[in-house]
This record gives structure tokens, C-alpha cells and sequence, in this order.
């Protein structure tokens, strides 16, 4: 006998409802939910693969671990009881900083688990903390910080009210969004881009998104700062400016000295650094002034490239001068229906100093309260890192320069996975620790709290019993703690609590009582205006010109990326990362490279044919898609592939000087024919 049952899909931040059918322990079905109120009926092919992903031949079942090279079935017991005296004796000889926690993708999708997550550096005393945030967008919160004394705001478009929107380096309509959620992309875009709105999008290949845009513009990659700095140049020199809220929310000695780091910014010199015609610009600045309010959201498309920090500032920039952050009609800021940051957070005056970085990397500044992914190989090699937890990531395939980090995690004393399949990373482990898929557990949101286009928050119970032998990630989390003798747990929760006991922990100070959002499902309050300007902000004032990003400002000659073939980053639909749900033996979704006519004319490439991409850290090889809506000197490279992983491309070496981010977009690659090569 088959029966429905509702949850909310967790592979991307859209969290679309799902009905999944289910028949005793198989799920037979998975489709939208209709009556969803942030989906509308919406999923895309990965969500609907949830059943064969749950079913997955390479699922983990059991505990395992290696015992002199070989792998051997272990129970919880003798699982737990081996990595709490191996990294007992690590602490012991090393301190705690010789054990870290690599806290990743899946884990922000997973409330109790991250929660847990989080706990567990801090609770054994241990800096050693990296987050995927170092490998995905740093810029964001650093910018936050530098702007308004608190890294934590997140911008969201106000989809019912903005009437100028500008997606800049993301594509919705495959990625369902960077730190906006847009489920049901499509009939989103097409709202916002219904004229009179308009829908601008920047990116230097037509993407799914470019298509549907009111106008698109194709920048050369990693040039995307300079058309934000024209943009505010043209504000602050011939008008189009929000005087009032600049009265109110800014500093004047900012904007003279903005005025005056920007004013190179011409039409000219922009168009010749970003390859954008003249018309194209003052069409730009036009549309912004017509406008007055605009809701700009940058993407990976910027926050990998080499001018991630400067686009996100001259972004804030360009809203603050129209007056449209913090207001109706432009961005809001998420204050998390569970973090409830509108009652909690106060005003900082000063902007803590960075400290410095990992032992082996003093000279990286930290702005919060982890180390940079990029600086973890040397961490690993100078043995101060001994021991790696790994919460729902895939660093092999996620971290810069392959070959290095696969031999660094092999020399680990102990490489301890948690994850629901076999992974490239699993490969090289000391112990997988089976963990609880998303249709086996009881969830909310809480790590993508802030990123809902609406203020809301849903809730899921588990839909089918836990295959195997697996546990909840808080529970592994909370059990290695406990045979190291230390408290994870707060007083009322143990490890004999149910998911949904610790669920109502991490929720009791919500915008509404835990049980009500069980009980409702979806749970929308209203958005809030003004908090930031009121409670956040010093004296109300945004700080505009940092002297960081004047600094990195002074010098982005050496950022834009050299003349030449550039690697440009790119999600594909049906796969996440490394986890392929829908994509293996779907060809419309492959690992394939795209280069323009142009560029493979010059260097012998045809359609259809295999080449050779290489950097000087490494080399991959895939198979060519000649494409004429691309920049020509775009490379496009598809992220998350086992064989073509693009991470040999990346280097630990090529980082931010800010924030250590490893560049993954915008950087330059040579491409040759295999047999040329
Ligand atoms: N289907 C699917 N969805 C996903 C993921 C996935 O793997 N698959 N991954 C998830 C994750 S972890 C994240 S972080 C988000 C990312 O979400 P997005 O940032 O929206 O990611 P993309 O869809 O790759 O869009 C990035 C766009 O930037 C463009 N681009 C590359 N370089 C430049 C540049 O220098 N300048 C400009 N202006 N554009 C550039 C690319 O052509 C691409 O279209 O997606 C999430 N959602
Ligand atoms: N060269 C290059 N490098 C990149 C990028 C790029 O575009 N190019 N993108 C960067 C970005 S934006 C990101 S976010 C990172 C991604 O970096 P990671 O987060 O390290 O990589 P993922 O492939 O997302 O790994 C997610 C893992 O979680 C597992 N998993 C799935 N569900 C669950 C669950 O419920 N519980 C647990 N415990 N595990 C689960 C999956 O099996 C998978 O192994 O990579 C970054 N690195
Ligand atoms: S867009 Fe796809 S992967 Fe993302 S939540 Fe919806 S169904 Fe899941
Ligand atoms: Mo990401």
C-alpha cells in the first residue's frame, strides 16, 4: 500500500515542496507540491530524483573504518571508541587546533546536524573551523562587515515591490539562486522583468537567466567591479542620487572620498576595461536614475572571480547612493525568521581588527571566526592539522589544486566523513560515518534561514525510516564529543533525544512558537524594513569607503585578469556540486567545456572534439561544445565532476588578498586539442 507524504526538497536553497509516495520502506514517487506556498508545485530534476537518490547503490549504510589500510564494517561503539582515542591522543601530543571541522555544503541544509556542527570545534577548543563559505562567497560577509560593523546581513530582492532588478554572475533558472532562493525561477524572472519592471542581467555567456532579461550585458570576465564603479561615478558627479537617505545614512566624508577613488571611472576607460559599449552604459545609468530604487544580487559569477570583494562593494555602493537598501522597493535585509537578528543585534562603532591566520599562514587575515579552505593543505603539511571531521562536504572535489589536496587528506592521522554516499573524499577517509538523508529526518531551515525571498520558515518531518544502519548527523557529532568527554549538548538534550527535540531547541526563539511551525508546515510573517538602518547601523551611517577596499581599489590593474582564454565557472541543472542526483547518463547535462566558435577556429578545436584545459597547477580533459552566445574568451567549465574535476585547474595560490578565497572564476587557462597537447 503506497502512501503520500509532504516535505520540502534540501539540495539548494530554493526548498521547494515535495509529495513523495512511498510504499512501505521504497520511494516510488516524487513531484512538486501544489499546495506549497514558496514552490507553487515547482521542482526541478533533482528534486524529483530525491527517491533513486535515497535508494543510491553508492549509499553508506554502515559504519566503517580503516584498520591497517583496510576498510572494516564497524559498529557505533567500536566507530566512536576508535576516533575518540585516536583524537584524544592527537590533542594530547598536538593541542585542539590539531583537530578541525570542514563544515560544508550539505550540512547548511541539515538544522541539527549544522547546529551540532558548529558546536563541535568550539566545544573541544579548537580554532581549526573552515566552512565552504571560504570557497564560495567571502566577499559578502566581508563586505557586510567593512559597510555596517556586522558581517551577517543578507541583501534580498524585494520581488513584490523592486521595479529595477540586476542579477550579476548568477543564473536562477539552473541554480535556483546564490543567497536569494528563487524556486520556480522562471515565472520570477518573467515577473520582474515584465515591463514597466526591468530585469538586468550581467554575465558574459547568455545563460537560461540572460534570456529572460530585460537587457543583458556580456562583460569580459572578472571586470564586473568597473561597471558599478561607473554606475556610482555617474551618481555622484551628474546626480540620480538619494540625497536624503545619503543625509541620513552616510558619512559626507565618504562620498568625497568616493567621489574622488572613482572619478577615473569614464564611460571610456570603463568600456575599455570591461568590453561593454559606451551606449551600453549610459543605457545602464539611464535605467538606474528612471528607476531610482534598484535590487542588485551578485553570484558566484562574482564572488569566485579575482574582483569579487570589489563588485560586492561598489554593489552596496550603488544601492546606498539610491537609497535602496534597508527600504521598499529596493533590498531588504533577511533578519532569519530562527536568528531573529532584528531583536538582537546593536551597533558596532568600530570594525574589529583581522587577526592573523592559521599557524602556518599568519600573514592571511581572519574576519571571522574560521580559517580560510585555501590555507588548510599547508595547515595539514605542517602537521598542525592532524585530524579532519568532514560534515556533508566534498573537499576533493571543492578544494583548489586536486593532486595536493588529495595527498594532504591520505596524510591526515584521521579523516572522519559524514556523509549519505561514497564520495571522491570518502575514498581516502579514516572512518565514514553513515548519516540520515533529508527524507529520513525531521527538518527546518536554519543555516539558509536568511535566504528566502519571503519571511518565512517551514518544517518537514522524516518521510521514511533511516535505511540501515544510519544516525542523525547531530547525534555522530554529539557521540564523538561524548567520548572525548566533552559537553556538546546543552542541559535539556542528550543523545537519547529525537530529531525533533533538538529542532525545537535551535528554534524556541523564532518568530513563532516551534510547535505552531510543526503544526503549519509553512510558516510566513511579514518582511522587516528599517532594522539595519535603525539598529545596526552607527549613528544609522553606512560606511562607504572602506579603507580595505580603497586599497585593493587602488590596485585593480593587477586584479583584472591578463588578456587571453579565461575559465569562467558554470552550475548545470541536474547535479549539485558533486552530488549527482539527475545528472549521470542525462548528456544534457555533462562534463563538458563550451568555448566560442572564435577561440576554437584559432586553436583547432571543432565541436564535439576532446581538449586539453590546463593552469599551472594542473590539467583536465573534456570533451568540446562550440558556442556563439559566450564572451570568446570564455571557457566555461562545468564544477563538480569526479573525472574533469576543474579544481586541478585552481590553485591555493591564486587567492583573494583580503579573504583568501581561492579564484574560480575568471582566470586565465590555455585549451589545445588533445592530440596537440
Ligand atoms: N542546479 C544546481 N544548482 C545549484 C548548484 C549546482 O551545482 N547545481 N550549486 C549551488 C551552490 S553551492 C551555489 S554557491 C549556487 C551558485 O549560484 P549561482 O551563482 O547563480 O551559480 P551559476 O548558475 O553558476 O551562475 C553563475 C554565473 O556567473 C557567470 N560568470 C562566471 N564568471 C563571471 C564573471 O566574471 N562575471 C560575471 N558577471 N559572471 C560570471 C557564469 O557564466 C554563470 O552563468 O548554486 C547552487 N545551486
Ligand atoms: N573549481 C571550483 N571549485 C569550487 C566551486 C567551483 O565552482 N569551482 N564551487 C565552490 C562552491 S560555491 C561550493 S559551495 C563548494 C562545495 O563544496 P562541498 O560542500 O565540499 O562540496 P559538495 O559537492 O557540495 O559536497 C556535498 C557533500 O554532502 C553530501 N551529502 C548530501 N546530503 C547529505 C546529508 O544529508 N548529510 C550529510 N552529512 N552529507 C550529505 C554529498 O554526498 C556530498 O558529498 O565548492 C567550491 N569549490
Ligand atoms: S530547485 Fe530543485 S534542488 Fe532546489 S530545492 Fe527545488 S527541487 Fe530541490
Ligand atoms: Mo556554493
Amino acid at each position: 500500500m503506497t502512501v503520500e507524504a509532504r516535505s520540502y526538497c534540501r539540495f539548494c536553497v530554493a526548498l521547494c515542496g515535495v509529495r513523495v509516495t512511498v510504499d512501505g520502506d521504497r520511494i516510488v514517487a516524487v513531484k512538486g507540491d501544489d499546495e506549497h506556498p514558496g514552490s507553487r508545485g515547482y521542482t526541478c530534476p533533482k528534486g524529483r530524483s530525491l527517491g533513486r537518490w535515497h535508494h543510491d547503490e553508492h549509499r553508506v549504510t554502515h559504519p566503517r573504518m580503516k584498520l591497517a589500510g583496510e576498510w572494516r564494517d564497524a559498529t557505533w561503539d567500536d566507530a566512536l571508541g576508535d576516533i575518540g582515542s585516536r583524537l584524544q591522543g592527537i590533542i594530547a601530543e598536538s593541542g585542539p587546533d590539531a583537530v578541525g571541522a570542514y563544515l560544508a555544503t550539505a550540512s547548511s541544509f541539515d538544522a541539527a546536524g549544522r547546529w551540532a556542527a558548529e558546536r563541535f570545534t568550539r566545544s573541544i577548543g579548537s580554532r581549526s573551523k573552515y566552512t565552504a563559505t571560504s570557497i564560495d562567497t567571502p566577499c559578502k560577509p566581508l563586505v557586510s562587515l567593512l559597510m555596517s560593523g556586522f558581517p551577517g546581513l543578507v541583501p534580498v530582492l524585494d520581488d513584490k515591490d523592486c521595479t529595477f532588478t540586476m542579477l550579476v554572475g548568477s543564473n536562477p533558472v539552473v541554480s535556483h539562486g546564490h543567497l536569494n532562493a528563487f524556486p520556480d525561477p522562471v515565472i520570477r524572472l518573467r515577473a520582474l522583468a515584465a515591463a514597466p519592471r526591468e530585469l538586468w542581467v550581467v554575465d558574459p555567456r547568455t545563460t537560461e537567466t540572460a534570456r529572460l532579461a530585460s537587457r543583458h550585458l556580456a562583460p569580459r570576465p572578472g571586470t564586473d567591479f568597473a561597471l558599478f564603479a561607473h554606475v556610482a561615478r555617474q551618481l555622484l558627479v551628474d546626480g540620480g542620487r538619494d540625497d536624503a537617505y545619503l543625509g541620513a545614512h552616510a558619512h559626507s566624508d565618504d562620498l568625497a572620498t568616493l567621489r574622488e577613488a572613482l572619478d577615473p571611472w569614464t564611460a571610456d576607460l570603463t568600456a575599455e576595461v570591461t568590453g561593454c559599449a559606451p551606449e551600453a552604459l549610459h543605457d545602464l545609468v539611464a535605467a538606474i536614475r528612471r528607476h531610482g530604487k534598484v535590487s542588485i544580487q551578485t553570484g558566484t559569477g562574482t564572488t569566485m572571480s579575482p574582483v569579487a570583494n570589489l563588485t560586492e562593494w561598489l554593489v552596496w555602493v550603488v544601492h546606498i547612493l539610491t537609497g535602496s537598501y534597508d527600504v521598499p522597493g529596493g533590498m531588504w535585509f533577511h533578519s532569519g525568521f530562527i536568528r531573529q537578528l532584528h531583536t538582537r543585534l546593536r551597533p558596532n562603532a568600530t570594525i574589529p581588527a583581522p587577526t592573523p591566520g592559521p599557524r602556518s599562514r599568519p600573514e592571511v587575515s581572519l574576519w571571522s571566526d574560521e580559517f580560510p579552505c585555501s590555507t588548510m593543505l599547508d595547515e595539514i603539511e605542517a602537521g598542525n592539522l592532524r585530524a579532519l571531521v568532514v560534515f556533508g562536504g566534498n573537499p576533493v572535489s571543492a578544494f583548489p589544486n586536486t593532486e595536493r589536496t588529495r595527498r594532504a587528506l591520505a596524510a591526515l592521522d584521521a579523516l572522519i566523513v559524514l556523509d549519505v554516499v561514497d564520495t571522491d573524499t570518502t575514498e581516502l577517509a579514516s572512518h565514514v560515518l553513515p548519516c540520515k538523508g533529508q527524507l529520513e529526518r525531521a527538518d527546518i531551515p536554519f543555516f539558509t534561514d536568511q535566504f528566502n525571498l519571503d519571511f518565512s520558515t517551514q518544517y518537514t518531518d522524516a518521510v521514511v525510516a533511516p535505511i540501515g544502519d544510519v544516525r542523525s548527523m547531530w547525534w555522530i557529532t554529539a557521540g564523538i564529543a561524548d567520548v572525548l568527554g566533552v559537553a556538546l549538548l546543552p542541559e535539556s538534550l542528550s543523545l537519547a533525544s529525537s530529531d525533533t527535540e533538538v529542532l525545537a531547541y535551535i528554534a524556541a526563539r523564532g518568530a513563532a512558537p516551534f510547535d505552531d511551525v510543526r503544526e503549519r508546515r509553512y510558516t510566513t510573517t511579514k518582511r522587516t524594513f528599517g532594522w539595519v538602518r535603525e539598529r545596526v547601523l552607527p549613528e544609522g551611517r553606512w560606511r562607504l569607503a572602506p579603507r580595505e577596499l580603497l586599497d585593493q581599489h587602488s590596485r585593480w590593474r593587477d586584479l583584472v585578469p591578463p588578456s587571453g582564454m579565461l575559465a569562467t565557472s558554470q552550475r548545470q541543472l541536474r547535479h549539485l556540486n558533486s552530488q549527482h542526483p539527475a545528472a549521470i547518463g542525462d548528456v544534457r547535462d555533462d562534463a563538458r567545456v563550451q568555448i566560442h566558435p572564435a577561440a576554437a577556429v584559432s586553436r583547432g578545436i571543432s565541436d564535439g572534439g576532446d581538449v586539453v584545459v590546463r593552469t599551472t597547477t594542473g590539467a583536465v580533459q573534456m570533451t568540446a561544445t562550440l558556442n556563439e552566445s559566450l564572451h570568446p574568451d570564455c571557457v566555461v567549465l562545468p564544477h563538480g565532476w569526479t573525472d574533469a574535476n576543474v579544481s586541478r585547474l585552481t590553485s591555493e595560490s591564486r587567492v583573494d588578498s583580503l579573504t583568501a578565497m581561492v579564484t574560480q572564476t575568471a582566470f586565465p587557462v590555455d585549451v589545445l586539442p588533445v592530440d596537440a597537447s
